[in-house]
């Protein structure tokens, strides 16, 4: 049974609901951040550590991928950086003595926020076959056991290599080196899960699967749309952004079922103004119903039609297909629309003449688009609506999908992808001499699935919390169960340490903010942020315990069990020096070249972008392609909900910082589930009931035990619960098109009183 589900009175666990807040930031963050540093480093350490993060010879947050301006501040963080940076630079440590004490079947029963609580994980452990606890082993041993097991698959390809998005631009670098070395394209990352239906839809219309927008266009723009994203929690520093903007005379729009506090009024805790008044963000707020976004950018683009407002000089000379898609608009329907998002025509028709009257238009999107079933066509619709008035490859304009992980889209560049273009892979084979596969590999999901079926039975994580992170936690977790052979490079004890097959590993490494001394000396990672600038990370903190190791390290270790140490690549060499991986990116990677050079240039460099930079589009047409989108919307059985799973205030994914949801009103507890007031009344239950989460899918039902219900402020007929708690209900086959992303934020539920 999935934890992190003690089935439990929600009640029992102090929870508060109070208020939602009408701001973000201010003094409360401030506070916030250095009680929970201290808690973790002490008050010298929290000092010292939080000065470097971001600074131009510091390390990169580990928190999420928003740029760094290219003026810094004294104190280049957010309170969710500060946080982020506790969690990984804690002195608490979880060593032999901890896992001597833990028993699996002990660890099992505890919740993630206890698991991560406990520490930096200190020395490998391992766990044998029908063993009850980890048990210490030396590096060299566990190398060995890892290369002798996968050596003996019947094929390369019983073997699945995740990565999580913090991992360095060296370490994906080698990590996919080593893998398709050992022969399979089995790469899934937590990309597959997060802006995947971006990467497709944008790499499909403008040939490239990334925005095109820096931190000056963001200062630039006219009109900033901001589409299911929640910065005030998951990008706190764009809101620093966003307040430049307005200054500069942008307007902003929320486009959201919830009306989130960031995007109302941000105190920045920096300026003396942020920590009594603030700035108000948004303009307007949209309301949406979940889901109805494919609707509004359908609508707005036949108003802009309509109204004669579209660029025909950008039209004829930069894309392709403008006729089918202009017929195509015709056919919207205003009922059709007024349904699916649940606005008012009014306030469909006031934004789109705000859209119309602006010459530089950006949008934002995150998590609430890129996963439903229609991401991807919803997005390409956005793509659409910017390209009718040449709103792309122009100061101010573009679309800006805001990454989730630090290095997550960094990953992608250096070859973490189970299809990676055979350009990528013709360089590969060229600079290093072998033939890799040219075989498509497993997403997340398909993992899932192979694993399920006895298909795959290794998994090696290069980071993250694989069985909490991915849908159907029930499902996910037996396939888990089933394997031969997990292995998890990890900084922090999470789920899937303990969640096992028959042998196991823990294999601790360094974090962003330690110290990395190898052969040459100490070493320096790079990492791609958000808008494709890649710079340079140091690490200063003294490693959390001797026996940690990098993961440039452990790959290369690992390689050379694999493979031995007269493999033709010289494993040792690139963890002796990492220029010399560097070196090895400049040649093998696209707009690397020159990779050592540009990176030790203060602030970094801008990897190259057709669209952004010379209006060049690299698609099938050599244009940029309007797209033809059939409008799908979500039918709702009567008595249903569609819940969307989301982050709290005080979590990064599934690792937990605490129990509050500030912005919200939520305290000392996360079993809780948003309901519009109105549904609550039509269905017959009451704010502050516990209630059982049902989702139906094709006849099967999955049930999440005893969440209290709190009546807010969200769309009609829409609800909103917290992931990981809520990951049971996400069924593994319900998937956006094309990108096969989970569909996490349209789960159709009912509540369920629960007896007695
Ligand atoms: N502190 C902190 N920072 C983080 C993370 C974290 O967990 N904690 N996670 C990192 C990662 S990996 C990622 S990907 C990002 C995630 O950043 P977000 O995408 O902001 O994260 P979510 O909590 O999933 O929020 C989704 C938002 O979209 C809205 N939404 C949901 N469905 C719809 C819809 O159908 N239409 C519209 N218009 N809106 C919708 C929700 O109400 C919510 O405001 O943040 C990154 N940064
Ligand atoms: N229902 C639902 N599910 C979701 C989402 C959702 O919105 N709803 N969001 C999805 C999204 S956007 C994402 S990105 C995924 C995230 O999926 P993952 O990336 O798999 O999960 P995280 O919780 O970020 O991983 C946390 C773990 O990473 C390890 N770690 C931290 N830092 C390092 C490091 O420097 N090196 C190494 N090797 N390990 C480290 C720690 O052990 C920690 O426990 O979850 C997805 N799952
Ligand atoms: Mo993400």
């Amino acid at each position: 049974m999935a934890k992190d589900a003690p089935g439990k009175d929600p009640h029992d666990e102090g929870l508060k609901v109070g208020d939602r807040k009408k701001y973000a930031a201010g003094l409360p963050a401030v506070v916030k951040s250095l009680q929970l540093s201290n808690d973790q480093m002490g008050a010298r350490r929290t000092v010292l550590t939080l000065a470097r993060v971001n600074q131009k010879e510091g390390f990169d947050c580990p928190g999420c991928a928003w740029p760094d301006p290219h003026e810094r501040g004294r104190f280049e963080f957010c309170e969710n950086g500060a946080k982020a940076v506790a969690e990984e630079a804690t002195l608490r440590r979880v060593g032999r003595e901890f896992f001597a004490e833990h028993s699996l079947a002990d660890l099992e029963d505890k919740t993630n926020y206890w698991l991560g609580q406990q520490g930096r994980l200190a020395e490998p452990m391992f766990k044998a076959k029908g063993a009850t606890h980890y048990q210490p082993i030396e590096w060299d041993a566990a190398f060995d056991l890892i290369a002798d097991r996968l050596n003996a698959l019947p094929s390369p390809d019983a073997a699945a290599f995740y990565t999580s998005g913090r991992t360095s631009n060296e370490a994906a670098f080698l990590y996919q080196l080593m893998v398709r070395r050992f022969g399979t394209n089995n790469l899934p990352d937590c990309s597959n899960m997060c802006h995947e239906s971006s990467g497709a839809a944008l790499s499909h219309t403008i040939g490239i699967g990334k925005g095109t927008v820096t931190l000056d266009d963001i200062y630039a723009a006219d009109l900033i749309l901001v589409v299911g994203q929640n910065p005030g929690t998951n990008h706190p520093r764009m809101l620093t952004a966003l307040e430049k903007a307005k200054k500069n005379g942008a307007q902003i729009i929320s486009v959201n079922p919830l009306d989130e506090a960031g995007l109302r009024n941000f105190h920045n805790p920096q300026t003396p103004l942020g920590l009594t008044k603030g700035t108000d963000l948004a303009d307007d707020f949209l309301q949406i119903r979940l889901s109805g976004d494919q609707a509004l950018f359908l609508a707005l683009a036949k108003l802009t039609v309509e109204a004669g407002a579209v660029d025909e000089e950008f039209i004829k000379q930069h894309t392709s297909e403008y006729e089918e898609y202009v017929a195509h608009l015709d056919a919207v329907d205003w009922d059709t629309v007024v349904e699916a998002t649940g606005l008012r025509m009014e306030e469909i028709r006031k934004l789109a003449k705000r859209y119309c009257a602006a010459d530089r238009v950006i949008v934002c999107w995150a998590m609430g688009l890129t996963q439903h079933k229609g991401a991807v066509p919803t997005i390409q619709e956005i793509v659409n609506l910017l390209l009718l008035r040449g709103n792309i490859g122009k100061t101010g304009a573009g679309p800006c999908p805001v990454r989730g992980h630090s290095n997550v889209q960094g990953d992608r560049t250096m070859g973490i992808w189970e299809r990676m273009p055979a350009a990528f892979l013709d360089n590969l084979d060229e600079e290093f001499g072998f033939e890799a596969p040219r075989t498509h590999g497993l997403d997340a999901v398909d993992t899932i699935r192979a694993m399920r079926d006895g298909k795959v039975s290794a998994f090696f994580a290069m980071g993250g919390n694989f069985v909490s992170a991915t849908p159907d936690s029930n499902v996910t977790e037996a396939a888990m169960r089933g394997l031969g052979l997990g292995v998890h490079v990890s900084t922090k004890l999470n789920r899937s340490h303990v969640v096992s097959g028959d042998e196991a590993l823990i294999l601790p490494c360094l974090g962003r903010t330690e110290r990395d001394d190898q052969a040459s000396g100490e070493q320096r990672v790079t990492v791609e942020d958000s808008m494709g600038m890649v710079h340079l990370s140091h690490g200063r903190l003294a490693p959390g315990s001797e026996q940690l190791l990098s993961e440039v390290a452990i790959i290369s270790r690992l390689a050379e069990a694999l493979f031995g140490t007269d493999d033709a690549i010289d494993w040792a060499g690139l963890r002796g020096d990492y220029d010399v991986i560097r070196d090895h990116i400049s040649r093998v990677v696209p707009g690397c070249d020159d990779y050592n050079a540009k990176v030790h240039a203060p602030g970094g460099f801008a990897l190259p972008n057709g669209p952004r930079d010379s209006r060049t589009f690299d698609t099938a047409t050599g244009k940029a392609r309007f797209t033809v989108n059939d409008l799908e919307t979500l039918e709702l059985p009567p008595g249903h909900l569609i819940l969307q799973t989301i982050r709290s205030h005080d979590q990064f994914n599934t690792t937990i910082y605490g129990l509050d949801d500030r912005y919200r009103g939520i305290k000392h507890g996360r079993r809780v589930v948003f309901v519009n007031a109105e549904d609550l009344t039509h269905l017959g239950f009451v704010d502050g009931e516990t209630v059982d989460l049902v989702s139906v899918w094709k006849g099967e039902e999955r049930r999440a035990e005893s969440f209290r219900i709190v009546s807010y402020a969200t769309a009609r007929g829409c609800a909103a619960a917290y992931f990981p708690e809520t990951n049971v209900l996400v069924p593994l086959d319900s998937v956006a098109r094309i990108s096969n992303t989970p569909a996490s934020k349209s789960v159709v539920i009912r509540l369920e009183h629960r007896a007695g």
